[in-house]
C-alpha cells in the first residue's frame, strides 16, 4: 500500500486484498468444453462489438476503455468489479434451480476460516465497537419444516463505518465475522451492530467509472451469510434493513424483498430482528 494515512482505506488496498483473497480461496476449477467457451465468449464479443455500433464508439474511447481496463486489472478491482455488476446475473440463473431461502452475491469480502461459535454469541467486536447493537435471531429449518440442529451461519458485514476486516487498515482481523453453530432446535442469536452502507471505494478505476457515468456508488447496509449443513445445499445470501438508504437503487443490484430484516428497537437503544432459514437437501 501506498498511503501515508495507515486508517484511511484506499481502494488500491482493498483491491489488492480482495484479489489476494480470491486466488487463496479452494474453488471449482472446471474444464470448459470448447462449445460452451465459443458459444459464451462470441455472446460477450457481440455484446461489446454491438454496443460500439450502436454508439459509434471513437479511437480515443476505445482507447480510453483500454487504459480503463488495464487499471482494474493492476488496482486488482476485477474482483470488486465483477461482483458489483455481473454476480448478480449468475446468481439469477443460479436461483433458477433454488429452493428454500433466497440467495444473493457473495461479493468480493467473504473470508473463510472464522471463529466458530455457540447458537447464542456474538461476533468478535473491538472495545467500544460503534454503532447500534443489533440482535439477529432465527431458526435453520429444512423445507419440510424440521429443525436443522448445528447449521454453520457463517456471518460477516461491515461495521458501523462501512468497512470490513481484512479489507481495510486498522481493523483487528476477523472483526464482525464468525460462523455460529444452530442449537439442538436450529435456533440461533447473534449479537452484533448494525452494519453502515456500503461505498464503492471513490478513488479507484471502479470508482473513477461510476463517477464518470454520474451513477452514485452505494449499496444499502446489509448483512452476509452462508448457511450450510451436512446434506444441504449451501445458501449465500445477505440481508437488508427495512427503510434502509440504498434498499431500492443498490449499486449491485443485488437486494430482493425477501431478504429485508425489520428490525424493531427495544427501548434500550438496540435493535432486534428476527429471520428463518429455509434450506433444501443436496
Ligand atoms: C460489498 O460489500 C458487497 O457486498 C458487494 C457485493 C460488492 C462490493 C462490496
Ligand atoms: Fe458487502
Amino acid at each position: 500500500m501506498t498511503t501515508t494515512e495507515p486508517h484511511t482505506p484506499t481502494a488500491a488496498g482493498s483491491g489488492t486484498s480482495a484479489s489476494r483473497a480470491f486466488r487463496a480461496a479452494a474453488r471449482q476449477t472446471q474444464d470448459v468444453p470448447a462449445e460452451r467457451v465459443d458459444a459464451v465468449a462470441r455472446a460477450v464479443l457481440e455484446g461489446i462489438h454491438q454496443a460500439i455500433r450502436e454508439h459509434n464508439v471513437t479511437y480515443p474511447e476505445f482507447q480510453a476503455a483500454k487504459q480503463w481496463l488495464m487499471d482494474v486489472g493492476e488496482g486488482g478491482e476485477w474482483p470488486l468489479f465483477l461482483d458489483v455488476f455481473v454476480e448478480h446475473v449468475v446468481e439469477d440463473v443460479a436461483a433458477r434451480t433454488q429452493d428454500g431461502t433466497k440467495g444473493s452475491i457473495q461479493g468480493p469480502y467473504y473470508l473463510p476460516g472464522q471463529v466458530t461459535l455457540p447458537s447464542t454469541t456474538a461476533l468478535p467486536m473491538r472495545p467500544g465497537e460503534q454503532g447500534t447493537p443489533l440482535v439477529l435471531a432465527g431458526q435453520v429449518r429444512d423445507l419440510d419444516g424440521e429443525p436443522v440442529a448445528g447449521a454453520e451461519l457463517d456471518i460477516w458485514q461491515a461495521d458501523a463505518d462501512g468497512y470490513y476486516s481484512g479489507f481495510a487498515p486498522g481493523i483487528p482481523d476477523g472483526n464482525l465475522r464468525g460462523v455460529v453453530v444452530s442449537d439442538g432446535q436450529g435456533r440461533f442469536e447473534v449479537s452484533t451492530v448494525q452494519p453502515a452502507p456500503y461505498q464503492i471505494p471513490t478513488d479507484g478505476p471502479t470508482g473513477r467509472l461510476i463517477a464518470a457515468a454520474g451513477w452514485h456508488a452505494w449499496r444499502p447496509a446489509h448483512l452476509h451469510l452462508m448457511v450450510r449443513a451436512p446434506g444441504y445445499r449451501t445458501i449465500t445470501t445477505q440481508l437488508y434493513f427495512q427503510g434502509g438508504q440504498w434498499l431500492d437503487s443498490d449499486i449491485a443490484e443485488a437486494t430482493k424483498p425477501e431478504l429485508v430484516l425489520d428490525p424493531r428497537p427495544q427501548g434500550d437503544g438496540s435493535l432486534r430482528a428476527g429471520y428463518d432459514f429455509v434450506l433444501e437437501r443436496a
